[in-house]
């Protein structure tokens, strides 16, 4: 997701204490993962974007008041604590996952590494120039795969080592494909509901990215669904309404969160297929 502020954080944080009690109720704090690798965007990135960006004006990300409950310094996560990955690793009894762009030629990761980027995007940039001759300047899932096999080929070269290596990780797969639709739904140039079109494209790229870092070796892969963004405060301001009936008994906006339930929907279908395709391996 992209621009977060202060109060989507408290929002979130309770989405993510049922996200960690529902990891720990499957997984266990068992060390039964030696590290964890991670894909995303900015609900995820520990680091990454900000280390891009700091040679260009500084981003909000890298200034007070994020960062100022946990780390007491901006670290370039959007928030002002931790993220949902940072509680992930402190259950599993792992390290902070280190952002991999600053060590991207060099890091070991012993314990994992981060490859999510605030703002990026599920599909191609290219996708939207050719459907909607719509340019993103964007990072996207494809750069991460990409550079996530590089640092592979470094730290496990060799098929072998990749897969021993991978199948003792937790691969931790999203949440991507957010932003997306976000750019749909705050640039206003489209009807919000063209943002439906391709929900089966973003999910067929997600399945294919799942896929790949199977292919790769993994033999846990735990991806998450969207939000219930009709309740997080940018979508609430952005898209304020004067008709009652676009908000449900907790003040959420309607349209938003049956749009993320389509979304999750055809994730899980995405989901069930893998499963099918790779017994052995646990999609969660
Ligand atoms: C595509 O968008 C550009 C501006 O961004 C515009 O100049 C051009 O005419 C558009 N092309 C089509 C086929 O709509
Ligand atoms: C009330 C309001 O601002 N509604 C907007 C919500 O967003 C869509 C596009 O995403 C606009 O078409 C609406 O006007």
């Amino acid at each position: 997701m992209g621009n977060s502020s202060r109060h989507s954080s408290i929002s979130l944080a309770v989405i993510l204490v049922f996200a960690v009690l529902l990891l720990n109720a499957d997984l266990g704090s068992c060390g039964c993962f030696k590290r964890i690798f991670s894909f995303g965007d900015s609900i995820t990135d520990t680091g990454n974007f900000a280390y891009i960006s700091r040679n260009s004006p500084p981003s909000p990300l890298s200034v007070p008041p994020y960062g100022e409950t946990y780390f007491h310094r901006p670290t370039g996560r959007a928030s002002d604590g931790r993220l949902i990955i940072d509680f992930y690793a402190q259950a599993l009894g792992l390290p902070l996952l280190p952002p991999s762009i600053p060590e991207e030629k060099t890091g070991k990761f012993p314990t994992g590494a981060n490859f999510a980027v605030f703002g990026a995007i599920a599909l191609n940039p290219t996708y939207f120039m050719s459907r909607y001759n719509f340019s993103l300047q964007r990072g996207c899932l494809d750069e991460q795969l990409a550079s996530f096999k590089k640092v592979l080929a470094r730290i496990a070269p060799g098929d072998a080592a990749t897969k021993s290596l991978l199948s003792e990780s937790l691969v931790v797969f999203g949440e991507i494909g957010g932003n997306d639709y976000n750019f749909w739904f705050f640039d206003h140039t489209h009807s919000r509901d063209t943002a439906k079109e391709y929900i089966p494209d973003v999910i067929a790229r997600i399945g294919a990215g799942v896929q790949e870092v199977i292919n790769l070796g993994a033999k846990t892969v735990l991806v998450p669904g969207n939000f219930p963004i009709g309740c997080v405060p940018v979508y609430l301001s952005g898209n304020k309404s004067y008709t009652s009936t676009d908000y449900d008994q907790y003040g959420c906006l309607k349209w938003f969160n049956a749009f993320s339930q389509m979304h999750n929907q055809l994730l899980k279908q995405e989901i069930t297929k893998l499963k099918s395709q790779n017994p052995g391996v646990r999609i969660i």
